[in-house]
């Protein structure tokens, strides 16, 4: 990538006008700040809405909260030093190792200087005459900036249910994604969990275990796999560190970014006891490894009901109550076809005598009263502590909570009524200079988020070098090469079982109103990091650079 100096940055003289401003300090806005100031030599400010840098991590401090990917792979690859001189503590680090990583990674490279904390972006405006964004806070300034990039994440803005009488409630009520960060007591507390995705699989088991009582309120069934977290021994640490470029050639190989490709052996080429065998050995690695065991789990229905029978067995062997057993196997969607949760203790947390499960799908809350949740039978759960475990407004919901108007004063929440239109999920039309990391139309959250971070920091900072060493002032993609990403996108999750989860996030369908289109990009990273790399060989093909 490219690493020279390419131009003088601006004159100071408006100390708020920048080559570029980034919205937020998490992986991508950390990483994006980095390589255009320290690279490409511009002026860059950062815009965080937090008190500290982290993004997701800085917000999700919910009990039990871990990441998902294997500590190894959730990190930056780009610099060897920083790779050589990290140690993760666990497989899977929880919200405390990742803050403290990232808040290492902004110290060592000197970022922390040109983010400006405590910030909300809500408005950016695109001035057609100047070229230039025209970025407000929260706080009454204007900043200028020709290029703006959102790093917003594509899990950060949270999704509280419209549930009537939640302002009556008369305990206390939290969401997992606003976390509060000195902690929730539950000791002696009756509490309620509404959610069983990733978030309330992980939430679930540590609420119990200090809870006075957790009932879990559960619309969807869902799969989990165990994590099997645990301890790196000192031999796997030193073997990170002298494998960093297998590791990294072997996430950049991955379907799904992770440091493992998956079997290449097709479900049912395979006899059931072989199938089986290879099945519980998966289990017993866990994680997210288990989504490999064979090739073409996510691409044929027959082959993912292997899985799910695997999986709904799993279940119903470890869940002694055979009532509460079948409502957790109740699972309406193929496998993988929501994120996969991995869990520590998840399914054998409803052998406790402290935890309950209600069906919501089979008797629906029907309002909160000030004394806990009202179901439709009219059944009663006295609460103290509510717990919402509902997810996020994702990919789209940070990006359109600001005014972001492009040319001709075209508002995005307009240009995207019908869903996002972006080509090779950096880019809209009509909205030039403007660029998103891992917004929709983008592998994202389909893969491992600091592999997909990566490729699109660096892409974008190679366009925006290529702009100035060309004399170049302003890159948007065509209308028709849009038409033709969004064909892409789609094709792409048809040729999955992805869509097929009528209650997925992916989808949009968590949110009342949301369009129902595919949102991630669904044909792997490998595979769109070759289309970016050649769409930028050949000169930015479907882009107009003026
Ligand atoms: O959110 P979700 P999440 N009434 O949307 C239920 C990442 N992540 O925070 O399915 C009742 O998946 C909803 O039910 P339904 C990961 O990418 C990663 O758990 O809509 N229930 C569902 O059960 C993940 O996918 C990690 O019927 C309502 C739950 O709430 C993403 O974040 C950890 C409801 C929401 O599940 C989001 O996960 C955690 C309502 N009105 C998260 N509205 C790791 O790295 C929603 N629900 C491990």
């Amino acid at each position: 990538m490219a690493r020279t100096n390419v131009t003088a940055p601006v004159p100071k003289s408006d100390p708020l006008r920048f080559d570029a401003l980034v919205v937020g300090a998490g992986f991508s806005g950390l990483y994006q700040l980095l390589c255009l100031r320290d690279r490409l030599g511009l002026s860059v400010k950062v815009l965080e809405a937090g008190a500290g840098v982290g993004g997701t991590w800085y917000w999700n401090r919910y009990p039990g909260a871990r990441c998902d990917s294997e500590s190894h792979s959730y990190c930056y690859s780009f610099s060897e030093e920083l790779w050589r001189e990290w140690e993760w503590s666990e497989k899977y680090p929880g919200p405390p190792e990742i803050m403290r990583y990232l808040n290492h990674v902004a110290d060592k490279f000197d970022l922390k200087r040109d983010i400006r904390f405590n910030t909300k972006v809500e408005s950016a405006h695109y001035d057609e005459k100047e070229n230039v964004w025209r970025v407000a806070t929260h706080t009454g300034d204007t900043y200028t900036t020709q290029f703006l990039i959102t790093a917003v994440g594509c899990l950060s803005t949270a999704n509280v249910p419209d549930i009537p009488g939640l302002e009556t409630f008369q305990g206390k009520w939290y969401h997992t994604g606003h976390w509060p960060h000195e902690g929730v007591d539950f000791r002696g507390k009756r509490v309620g969990q509404v959610g069983t995705g990733s978030t309330g699989i992980q939430a679930a088991p540590v609420i119990a275990e200090t809870a006075k009582h957790l009932t879990v309120f559960q619309r969807t069934a869902n799969y989990s796999v165990p994590a099997r977290n645990g301890p790196l021994t000192a031999e796997f640490k030193q073997w990170i560190k002298d494998n960093a470029e297998e590791i990294r050639n072997t996430m950049h190989a991955a379907v799904n970014g992770h440091p493992f490709l998956l079997s290449e052996t097709l479900a049912l080429s395979v006899s059931p006891d072989e199938r089986e065998a290879i099945y519980e050995k998966a289990w017993e690695t866990g994680g997210l490894r288990f989504r490999g065991a064979f090739r073409d789990l996510v691409t044929s229905n027959e082959a993912n009901a292997t899985a799910v029978a695997f999986l709904k067995r799993k279940i119903r062997e470890i869940v002694k109550d055979p009532a509460t057993a079948e409502k957790l196997a109740n699972i309406d969607h193929p496998y993988a076809a929501k994120r996969p949760p991995i869990d520590t203790d998840y399914f054998e947390t409803f052998n406790r005598d402290n935890v309950d499960l209600v069906d919501i799908r089979a008797d629906p809350i029907e309002r909160i009263t000030p004394a806990g949740i009202r179901t439709k039978s009219g059944a009663d759960y006295p609460l103290d502590i509510l717990v919402f475990a509902t997810g996020f407004d994702g990919m789209t919901g940070s990006l359109l909570k600001m005014d972001i108007r492009g040319r001709d004063d075209l508002a995005l929440k307009e240009a995207w009524a019908a869903g996002p239109r972006n080509y090779i999920g950096l880019q809209v039309a009509g909205f030039p200079n403007m660029f998103m990391v891992t917004g929709p139309g983008s592998p994202s959250v389909l893969c491992n988020m600091p592999v997909a971070i990566e490729q699109h920091v660096e892409w974008i900072t190679d366009c925006i070098a290529h702009l100035r060493s060309e004399g170049l002032t302003r890159i948007e993609p065509k209308e028709e090469a849009v038409e033709s990403w969004i064909a892409q996108v789609n094709a792409a999750a048809n040729a999955t079982v992805l869509p097929q989860a009528k209650h997925s996030w992916y989808l949009g369908a968590n949110i009342p109103g949301k369009p129902r289109v595919f949102m991630p990009y669904a044909g792997g990273m490998a595979h769109y990091r070759k289309i970016c790399a050649d769409v930028a060989a050949r000169n930015y093909e479907g882009f107009t650079l003026t």
